[in-house]
């Protein structure tokens, strides 16, 4: 079987690290090679960027190009060391977020301009345009409730959680628009309801990949 490339989306505490688990879990059942990413990460540098960018590691505050360069710095690194060979191999890659978030946090609520944005992804991006992208839609308050939950065990918020309501409400619209302008790619799931509920729905929005 083909190769495929899929990706998840959405704002903070969709549950997506969730549901891609317990789908990497049934394809390798099926006798799939999965293999399992995220950005920022997935290389030396990509997880050094995520270090960056999430954890305010430099100490200076990053304005929203700069972070633009970051990211998809990142994902070049990425898709030419570790995605596009995948995919030549047969493999079906899985990121938890991809070229849409850039479009997303640093374009629809970030400010920068999406027409230089989006020349800056494609250029990062080359030829490993994702199959399906799996869009994990939800209310902004509900998910960042369940990540504060989870934050209090860990070190607080990090710097995108801080970013408050107005600009995750702005996330979740941009992530609504991109959905409805390109239908072949994205699919949206509700991700408000209990997490086999919407491992199933996913299931069925990648049925023409398995079957
Ligand atoms: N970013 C990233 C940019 O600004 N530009 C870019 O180009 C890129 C690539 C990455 C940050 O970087 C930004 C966006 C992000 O802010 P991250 O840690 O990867 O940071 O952030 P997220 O991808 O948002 O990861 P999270 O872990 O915060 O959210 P998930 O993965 O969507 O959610 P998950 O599965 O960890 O679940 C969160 C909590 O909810 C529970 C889980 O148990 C967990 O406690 N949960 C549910 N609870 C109830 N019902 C369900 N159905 C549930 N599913 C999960």
């Amino acid at each position: 079987m083909k190769g495929r490339f899929i990706t998840f989306e959405g704002p903070e505490g969709a549950g997506k690290t969730t549901q891609i688990q317990g789908l990497a879990r049934r394809l390798e059942g099926l006798g799939l090679r999965v293999i399992l990413l995220r950005e920022p990460g997935g290389t030396a540098l990509g997880e050094w960027v995520r270090n960056v960018v999430k954890h305010d590691a430099t100490g200076e505050a990053l304005d929203g190009v700069t972070e633009l360069f970051l990211f998809c710095a990142a994902r070049r690194h990425l898709v030419e060391r570790v995605i596009a060979p995948a995919l030549d191999a047969g493999q079906w890659v899985i990121c938890d977020r991809f070229l849409d978030s850039t479009a997303v946090y640093q374009g629809y609520a970030g400010g920068v301009a999406l027409g230089v944005l989006n020349e800056v992804n494609r250029l990062a991006v080359g030829r490993c345009m994702p199959d399906r992208t799996l869009l994990m839609d939800l209310d902004v308050g509900v998910g960042l409730r369940r990540v504060a939950g989870r934050a209090s065990d860990r070190d607080g918020a990090d710097s995108f959680e801080a970013r408050g309501l107005a600009f995750h409400q702005k996330v979740r619209e941009g992530y609504l628009d991109l959905a409805a302008r390109d239908p072949k790619r994205f699919r949206v799931i509700r991700a408000d309801r209990p997490t086999e509920v919407v491992a199933a729905d996913i299931w069925e929005r990648l049925r023409d990949y398995v079957a």
